[in-house]
């Protein structure tokens, strides 16, 4: 039996989760396209805390500005008698054909002017609903052909667009931060800013990276082969782990964005432990959502659809409570004394002790036996044994 969430949780899904239809690039929607508002009673049901969406989510792209007020204001009022917290908002900058060769980024102009503007009414939004998030996803920044983009000029443009709507939001006074989401490929063949790593490097670039941090998706790296929970970790310690997707991946090939824990189950396990109860050696932590981006498997009807958004919910919960148990097994502590984790949070050089001084400690060259250092045992076998017992037994 899995314990009931409850909003200290702070479980999230996006809404075009729960709503993605099934349409895929081979085939039409297996369910039906209900209004955004039908999806939430269900999803607080389900044990949601918050609920997210991009713009054309909600409100059709193209729609008039007073309908739009009309839809907006009813989505609203449905979150309300939800009981959902709208916590992040995120804007569509890839489905309409404006935007096939990117947003921020297209070489022509006069869409990088448009794809500016839909966004910037976008954060007034999303203030204006009392978001702290700001995910930007640059789906369509890239390219399929090397010799299709400056690189350097589309870094540039990429920079322009991201500090001026970060700028704006330091304008307005908005408690807003921009949280990029790296992905590798698909739809683009290779798309900007493709991990973590690379997302990191950008931001130091900006002249407003400071409200702007990552919004990493569990899949999204395990897609490039990387270890997510490493990058969730190099994120925290960069301080810039501002929001997660979460969801499930089997290996490297298309976005699968199955139930959370779906994937690797393992790695899952791992990545609930850090956010769960943070380095072992303390550090920064992750206090944000725990949001859902993945999409019910299109071979599912409606009752499939709630069973798998309950599903994320209820195997985060259960690999909460085992990577707790993890935690405070005393054979965990024993076994990472043993393994040397708290042993890697000594400074390398002692208090006080200059390059000087180590170059003339002896013991840490010329009478370092590296042979017998060589031979020392790690125990980092039974120490995953020990994580992989709690998993499964
Ligand atoms: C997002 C986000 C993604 C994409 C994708 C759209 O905002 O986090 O991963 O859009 O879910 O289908
Ligand atoms: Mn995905
Ligand atoms: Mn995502
Ligand atoms: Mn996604």
């Amino acid at each position: 039996m899995v314990r009931a969430a409850t909003p200290e949780d702070k479980f999230s899904f996006g809404l075009w989760t729960v709503a993605w239809a099934g349409k895929d690039q081979f085939g039409d929607p297996t369910r039906a396209e209900l209004d955004p508002w039908a999806y939430l009673g269900p999803l607080a049901e389900a044990g949601a805390w918050g609920v997210t969406f991009h713009d054309d989510d909600v409100v059709p792209f193209g729609t008039s500005d007073a309908e739009r007020e009309r839809i907006l204001e009813r989505f609203k009022k449905a979150a309300d008698e939800a009981g959902l917290v709208i916590e992040m908002v995120t804007t569509n900058t890839f489905s309409h054909p404006v935007f096939k060769d990117g947003g921020f980024t297209a070489n022509d102009r006069s869409v990088r002017r448009f794809g500016l503007r839909k966004v910037i009414r976008n954060v007034d939004l999303a203030a204006s609903l009392g978001a702290s998030t700001f995910v930007m996803w640059g789906g369509r920044e890239g390219a399929e052909y090397d010799g299709s983009k400056d690189v350097n000029a589309s870094l540039d443009r990429y920079r322009e667009g991201i500090d001026t709507v970060a700028g704006y939001i330091k304008e307005k006074g908005y408690d807003l931060r921009i949280a990029l989401e790296p992905k590798p490929n698909e739809p683009r063949g290779d798309i900007f800013l493709p991990t973590v790593g690379h997302a990191l490097g950008f931001i130091a670039e900006l002249e407003h990276g400071d409200i702007v941090g990552l919004n990493p998706e569990t899949g999204h790296e395990q897609m490039a082969g990387l270890n997510y929970t490493h990058g969730l970790a190099q994120a925290l310690w960069a301080e810039k782990l501002f929001h997660i997707d979460l969801n499930g991946q089997r290996s490297i090939k298309y976005d699968q964005d199955l139930v959370f824990g779906h994937g690797d189950l393992l790695s899952a396990f791992f990545t609930v432990d850090l956010v769960e109860n943070g380095f072992p050696n303390g550090g920064p932590r992750y206090t944000g959502p725990r949001h859902f981006d993945y999409k019910p498997s299109r071979t599912e009807n409606f009752d499939g659809v709630w069973a798998s958004a309950k599903a994320n919910i209820d195997t985060y919960l259960l690999l909460a409570e085992k990577a707790k148990a993890y935690r405070e097994d005393p054979r965990t502590q024993a076994a990472f004394e043993a393994a040397g984790i708290f042993e890697a949070a000594k400074p390398t050089l002692a208090e006080g002790e200059t390059l000087a001084d180590l170059l003339a400690d002896r013991s840490a060259f010329e009478d370092f036996d590296a042979d017998a250092a060589g031979a020392r045992e790690t125990n980092y076998v039974a120490l995953n044994q020990l994580a992989l017992e709690h998993l499964i037994g």
